[in-house]
């Protein structure tokens, strides 16, 4: 696969110059040489449309407008999924500079995710996992824009939702979604507020999968998923025909669609591709929740969850066919259009959402009636964004490029008009995925940064082994030619971001002591007559041993605690510094044991002190001059 970046230069008018020469990847093509090692066969146009001189004045100029300066903040937050790292990532944008991570689906040893009571807590009944694989981080909104409030994640790995409070940048809520396996596409109700997360279960499995029939495929299906945000119970389930992959919801609250690349149901690579057309699942949420009410819905297995058939002929579902193996499915910021991404077919189908209600009344002959546009962009188009201003932003896979095109343009040359809707492509490198927009999800979508999140670096960076980090580059949109202005390594695997102005989040600088994320903790210590915020002590209840302490740098306020082989120690630390970023930690060497404990928080984690002899723990999170010196022993006696 090398070579893919070196496509040649300027086409006047790249819509002559090659894609319908291309026209559809055929089927064989894609398994033959696989998408990827496919695309050195077919460079041979594309990149910038713009002179070399132009492009480096706008570059340059692009560069001064991304430069923070060291002290100086980022105008956004940009929220990255960490693919099958299972965490989130805060950077600032546009310096690209990371400034957090946020482990949910994966096990941190810094902050004690996944080690935690109050992590395990929140895993719940999947704490037995230490592997997760996220990719679509989207923050909840209130009338259409960002709200700050929460942000949502899938794992696809495990089949669950997350939810982070963005407040704390904590991840607070998990719910495995039941009778279904791999969540994969993820979008929020943007109107009047998010109230449901609309989740996509990829693959399709046999119901009941309790292995009575693991062959009959008549009995095979997967379901769309709506979570609810306040409680993140599942609110219902709705099965379809084919498979699901990424889903997106309209700025009405009424229509929310998916793309299916599977309406084959096919189990092999070559059976997803036997139909020309596969297509995007519009789902009607009035009607949904209007069926449920009426009490039209099953339940499976142990799983409370309504469930409700949204298959072919179902009033509550239409089935829009689009060329086959489409993707990316994405919202138009003026609320007018859903856009299919073809990925085999080198077009995006435009669906003019103001026919959807027509298009369930039954008053068109041909489902393709409310397709209004159908641009053919390139190779591989995978995922589309937006600037507010009328233009879309579209990820060529195989092209490795971003295809600038307008959107009404693209829609006039549909119904006939001679137009070049195309107005340039940024050779990307390489091989981009998602790309985002600031605010481009919201009815603010501002038009200033563009993200591309590509699959592969190659060359761009010093080697570090076989394994290669992705890359994320930063594009700037703000004028009329897209300029590349940063290279930003990332490792595995940001399939998806979302950038949001920085006043639209509001995090605190310090915990409140009533937070309910350490609510449990603070119960318990009530039970065993304990004031957290002053008390240091162990409680004996049978072998389980209860040690509460505080921490204020550079000590601990037990030094030494007695405990006896075998116990079930569990130790709550509340930390009494009241000074932003004075976090301590606790580790017990050769136990497996370390966390974090931020300024005003209690954290606590439980483990058997299966050794006697003495062990020492100490803070690991540096938080005072004596930090070093920040330690104390558990002195285990035999049993
Ligand atoms: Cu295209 Cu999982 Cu959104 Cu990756 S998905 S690219
Ligand atoms: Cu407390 Cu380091
Ligand atoms: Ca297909």
């Amino acid at each position: 696969m090398k070579d893919a970046d070196k496509s040649s230069h300027t086409t006047p008018d790249a819509r002559d110059s090659g894609i319908s020469r291309r026209g559809f990847l055929g089927g064989a093509a894609v398994t033959g040489v696989s998408a990827v090692t496919g695309m050195a066969a077919m460079t041979g146009f594309g990149s910038s449309i713009m002179s070399p001189e132009s492009w480096a004045a706008a570059a340059k100029t692009a560069h001064q407008k991304a430069s923070v300066e060291p002290g100086e903040l980022d105008e956004y937050y940009g929220f990255w999924s960490g693919g099958h790292s299972g965490e989130v990532r805060v950077l600032g944008v546009p310096s690209m500079r990371e400034l957090m991570r946020i482990p949910v689906f994966n096990v941190d040893s810094a902050t004690g995710w996944g080690l935690t009571n109050e992590s395990k807590q929140v895993l719940g009944e999947s704490a037995r996992f230490s592997n997760g694989d996220a990719h679509h981080p989207h923050v909840s909104m209130t009338d259409g824009r960002y709200d700050g409030k929460y942000l949502f994640i899938n794992d696809k790995a495990n089949t669950r939702v997350a939810r982070i409070r963005l407040d704390i940048m904590k991840c607070d809520k998990i719910t495995t979604i039941p009778n279904v396996q791999a969540i994969h596409g993820l979008r929020l109700q943007k109107v009047p507020r998010t109230k449901y997360v609309f989740c996509n279960a990829e693959f399709v499995i046999p119901q009941p999968n309790d292995g009575t029939d693991m062959e009959n495929l008549e009995n095979h299906y997967t379901m769309f998923n709506a979570v609810d945000a306040d409680t993140m119970e599942v609110a219902w389930q709705v099965i379809v025909d084919g498979n699901l992959d990424n889903t997106d919801a309209d700025y009405t609250g009424k229509y929310v669609a998916s793309t299916c690349y599977n309406s084959e149901k096919g189990l092999l690579l070559t059976d997803t591709m036997r139909n020309e057309r596969d297509w995007v699942v519009v789902f009607n949420v009035p009607r949904i929740e209007a069926a449920i009410q009426a009490g039209n819905f099953k339940t499976i297995g142990d799983a409370k969850t309504p469930v409700v058939d949204g298959r072919h002929g179902s009033e509550l579902t239409r089935y829009i066919p689009v060329p086959k193996n489409p993707h990316g499915l994405n919202t138009s910021p003026d609320g007018k259009y859903f856009m299919a991404n073809g990925k085999l077919s080198p077009t995006v189908s435009i669906i003019a959402i103001d026919k959807l209600d027509d298009l369930f009344d039954g008053k068109f002959k041909d489902e393709r009636d409310v397709i209004v546009g159908e641009p053919e962009l390139g190779l591989g188009p995978l995922h589309t964004t937006f600037d507010g201003r009328g233009f879309a932003y579209t990820t060529l896979f195989i092209d490795s490029q971003v295809a600038k095109w307008n959107i009404a343009e693209a829609i006039r040359a549909y119904n006939g008009e001679k137009v070049n809707y195309i107005k340039q492509k940024l050779d990307v490198q390489y091989q981009p995925g998602h790309n985002h927009a600031s605010l481009t999800e919201s009815r603010d979508a501002d038009g200033k940064w563009l993200v591309v999140l590509c699959k592969f670096s190659k060359d761009r960076f010093l080697p570090a082994g076989p394994l290669h980090p992705e890359n994320d580059q930063l594009i700037d949109i703000s004028g009329d030619e897209m300029a590349l202005v940063h290279d930003g390594p990332t490792y595995a695997e940001p399939h998806d971001c979302i950038l949001v102005r920085r006043d639209q989040i509001r995090p605190l600088k310090i915990w409140s002591r009533d937070d309910p994320f350490f609510a449990s903790a603070v119960a318990q210590a009530k039970k065993d007559g304990i004031t957290l915020e002053t008390d240091n002590k162990v409680i004996r209840d049978g072998n389980k041993v209860r040690v509460y302490m505080t921490s204020v740098a550079p000590i601990y306020g037990l030094t030494e605690f007695r405990v006896k082989q075998g116990d079930e120690v569990t130790v709550y630390i509340t930390n009494m510094d009241m000074v932003e970023d004075v976090s301590h930690g606790f580790c017990m060497v050769n136990h497996g044991v370390s966390m974090e404990i931020s300024p005003q928080q209690t954290s606590s984690v439980t483990f058997v002190a299966s050794e006697p002899g003495v062990h020492w723990y100490y803070c690991n999170w540096f938080c005072h001059a004596l930090h070093m010196e920040m330690r104390g022993r558990m002195i285990v006696e035999k049993a």
